[in-house]
């Protein structure tokens, strides 16, 4: 399907040094080395709601990684995916009386919009779930040839991932058994289902049932794809074995990407999947991580029309570290409106203090583990002294605004 449209990106003199990531898996930051194109692979929206917030803060973050790459010296080759058909979108669909394709399209626009209005440069492909269901089902077919997965014998199709196959499971979370066995079963999971090898083994493909979708699976009979095949297919298909980033959100570390790869890993034989696992942290609201299902959200698009301007909150959802689990409040949001505006002013001064200074100093903070609160704080305290009539740069306050536009995503 087709992504968004992107903006420019102004290009900056000299290049970034390397980018140092936390890695899940090792759990310490890392020098993020790929060779060129640098390979990225985050999780999208299953688009049964608006985008909020924290898909807001999740995207944003791998935008920093594209851009930090890309201001490195390195081609990006970036894939996102769309789950458009899931037992969520399902649901909301029948609970609204709505066509879940109507629905999935809808919402997807949506993303799009917001998307672009948070200046997230787009994905090289944006592919859907749906449109990649052979692609899945040859893949679940090899897992069964190989013995990597099992049909349950209770006349449903439905087709499981054996995590005996996989020797490492689990040394993407690093949870014991009885912690997965729980958030699988409060993600999405169904470790208590009779018939199943492995409490832990995920869904591959879903026979199908009466009053759902289901599509041709050859072998495998009419159904639908598991959730962690969809994500293992689309990124194997368009980036190879080994990709450099495995992204989303903290709330898939696991059972999704620690499935995803052990799938990736069982069919290409390369391990690890990712050489880096990146996870944002969750962006909360009165406490609680923001989530569709619980409906404490704050929309993107709801705050565009409310005329507050995407880039303040691009501008509050910098402010915290990108691993955090953070609240959005409305002092954060003013906060990010504030600092737009001093900029913006800062911007306008006839001159500053260096722009290469600034420049530089910026690109080591996010060259950090993406620090952006301490890129933010840089910029703060370049525009304060420059509204101040410090600094004698006059080439300063175009260079800032570059730096900005390009670095963080923010446009003045
Ligand atoms: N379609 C799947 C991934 S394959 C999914 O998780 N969809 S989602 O719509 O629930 O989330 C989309 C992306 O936003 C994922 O990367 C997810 O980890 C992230 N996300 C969801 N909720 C939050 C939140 N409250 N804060 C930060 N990121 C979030
Ligand atoms: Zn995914």
């Amino acid at each position: 399907m087709d992504a968004w449209t992107g903006h420019e990106v102004p290009t900056l003199p000299t290049t970034a040094p390397p980018l140092r990531l936390y890695d899940s898996a090792r759990r310490s930051v890392q020098p993020s080395a790929p060779t060129s194109p640098a390979t990225m692979y985050v999780c999208g929206i299953t688009p049964y709601d608006a985008t909020h917030l924290g898909h807001a803060a999740t995207m944003i973050t791998f935008d920093l990684v594209q851009r930090a790459w890309r201001d490195a010296g390195l081609e990006v080759r970036y894939v996102q995916n769309v789950t458009d058909i899931d037992d969520p979108l399902l649901e909301r669909a029948n609970r609204d009386g709505e066509d879940w394709i109507v629905l999935a399209m809808r919402e997807t626009a949506l993303f799009r919009e917001d998307m672009e209005a948070l200046r997230i440069i787009p994905p090289a492909h944006y592919v859907g779930a749906v449109e990649s269901i052979p692609a899945i089902a040859a893949h679940v077919r090899e897992l069964l040839a190989d013995g990597a997965a099992y049909t349950l014998d209770d006349g449903t199709g439905d087709v499981y991932f054996a995590v005996s196959a996989a020797p490492s499971f689990g040394y993407e979370s690093n949870l014991s058994r009885d912690e997965m066995r729980t958030l699988s079963a409060e993600r999405g999971g169904d470790p208590d289902r009779a018939g199943k090898r492995d409490p832990l083994d995920p869904l591959l493909w879903r026979g199908a049932r009466d009053g759902e979708p289901a599509w041709d699976g050859g072998d495998l009979g009419p159904g639908r794809p598991g959730w962690h095949i969809e994500c293992a297919t689309i990124a194997l298909g368009l980036l190879g074995d080994t990709i450099d980033i495995q992204g989303g959100g903290n709330d898939l570390l696991y059972p999704h990407h620690e499935c995803s790869a052990a799938h990736a890993e069982r069919l290409t034989g390369a391990s690890p999947f990712a050489r880096h696992y990146v996870h944002a942290g969750m962006i909360g609201l009165d406490g609680e991580k923001m989530s569709k299902s619980k409906g404490n959200l704050v929309f993107v698009s709801r705050q565009r029309a409310d005329g507050i301007d995407p880039m303040a909150v691009r501008l509050g959802l910098l402010s915290g570290h990108y691993r955090a689990d953070r609240e959005w409040t409305d002092d954060v949001r003013k906060a990010g409106e504030q600092r737009l505006a001093r900029w913006r002013t800062a911007a306008a001064a006839p001159a500053g203090p260096s722009g290469e200074g600034l420049l530089a100093a910026v690109r080591e903070a996010l060259a950090d583990d993406l620090d952006s609160p301490a890129a933010l704080a840089l910029v703060d305290a370049w525009a304060e002294a420059a509204l101040a009539g410090a600094g004698d740069d006059p080439a300063a306050p175009a260079l800032m605004r570059r730096t900005v536009d390009a670095r963080l995503g923010i446009r003045l």
